[in-house]
């Protein structure tokens, strides 16, 4: 019994931050996204009755005690519902640095959700698939689909909805990485501190339903404009409420705050573009494709970024080999 998944990371248009349900993993606000191309997480999944625990090898090493309990508490989800399930070997690989931004926890969970269930007969629908991978990592059920996805809340639960695929409105997505070091407070830990100290955190919360609902009719519309100052208002949100927290979470480093400004003296020029930054010192311009290049080439030029990656929007997880 095996098999192997793709997932793409997926950068969020309306940033999640915090949660409403610690032990559920439940999101206090809802998310969209947009799935990238370029980068991808295969993950290969072999089921096997003489092995005594799940293993999970991480591009190429074994993993970390963290990174492996995590991995075996998506198994065990599927072992709630399929407790016939036998110990897993698990083997993922990244095609860009682990956990320094780029979504890799995404991914990550959404290729393994997608590898474990084309063993299982019958298989889980769509729906619980994204509630065990949410349960995982509330970024991750937004990676089941491609082109611009809502994570939307619903009770004690979660919904995904895929908004237009990724040929509705192919915007592209130029990331400037500032470093590859992991960073020293992940997202989880790092929400967890912001919604217990940060003065601003039901601010954050309650401002929220109306950046979704902006986001919602920029994209319906197609419009760039809104778009951009709903994504922006979002991120630097997201992050002064997490600089608020005590002790503060910077994640930006000072190239990030360079290729934000770029990124702003672009837009002012005409330059359809728009940043976004996750829990980690990476810039993401967020442009139409004939500006990518010019997006590309300014922010190549900023001292301090190491590599320009380019993305397309890309498809939803998959199973590539059954
Ligand atoms: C997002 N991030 O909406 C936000 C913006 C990072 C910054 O979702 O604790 O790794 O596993 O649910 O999914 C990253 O958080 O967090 C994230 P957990 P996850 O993309």
């Amino acid at each position: 019994m095996k098999s192997t998944a793709v997932a793409h990371p997926n950068i969020a248009l309306v940033k999640y931050w915090g949660k409403a349900d610690v032990e559920n993993n439940l999101p206090a606000v809802g998310s969209i996204s947009i799935t990238l191309d370029t980068l991808t997480t295969t993950t290969r999944v072999r089921f096997d009755s003489r092995l005594d625990r799940d293993q999970l090898i991480l591009d190429g090493r074994p993993a970390s005690e963290g990174r492996t309990a995590r991995a075996r508490f998506c198994l065990d989800l599927f072992r709630r519902v399929r407790p016939e399930l036998p110990a897993a070997a698990v083997e993922s690989e990244n095609s860009f640095p682990t956990a320094a931004g780029l979504a890799s926890s995404a991914s990550g969970f959404a290729a393994l959700v997608i590898a474990i269930n084309a063993v299982l007969d019958p298989p889980l629908d769509v729906d619980d698939l994204a509630e065990i991978a949410r349960r995982c990592s509330g970024s991750a059920p937004r990676s089941l689909y491609g082109g611009f996805v809502e994570l939307v809340l619903d009770g004690d639960a979660t919904t995904v909805r895929p908004i237009f695929d990724r040929h509705e409105w192919p915007l592209e997505v130029v990331i400037a990485v500032t470093s590859t070091a992991a960073k020293k407070v992940g997202s989880t830990d790092g929400m967890e501190l912001t919604r217990k100290s940060s003065p601003f955190y039901q601010s954050w919360v309650s401002s929220s339903p109306s950046d979704l609902a902006t986001a919602r009719t920029a994209i319906a519309a197609r419009d760039f404009d809104v778009m951009a100052a709903v994504a922006e208002e979002s991120c630097l949100k997201m992050h002064a409420v997490a600089m608020a927290a005590r002790p503060g979470l910077i994640y930006w480093n000072g190239t990030t705050v360079e290729c934000l400004h770029r990124v702003c003296g672009l837009r002012s020029q005409g330059v359809p573009v728009f940043f976004t930054i996750d829990a980690g010192p990476q810039l993401k311009a967020v442009c139409e494709p004939d500006s990518s290049d010019q997006v590309a080439a300014a922010l190549a030029e900023i001292p301090g970024v190491i590599e320009i990656v380019r993305c397309g929007l890309g498809d939803g997880a998959r199973v590539v080999e059954g």
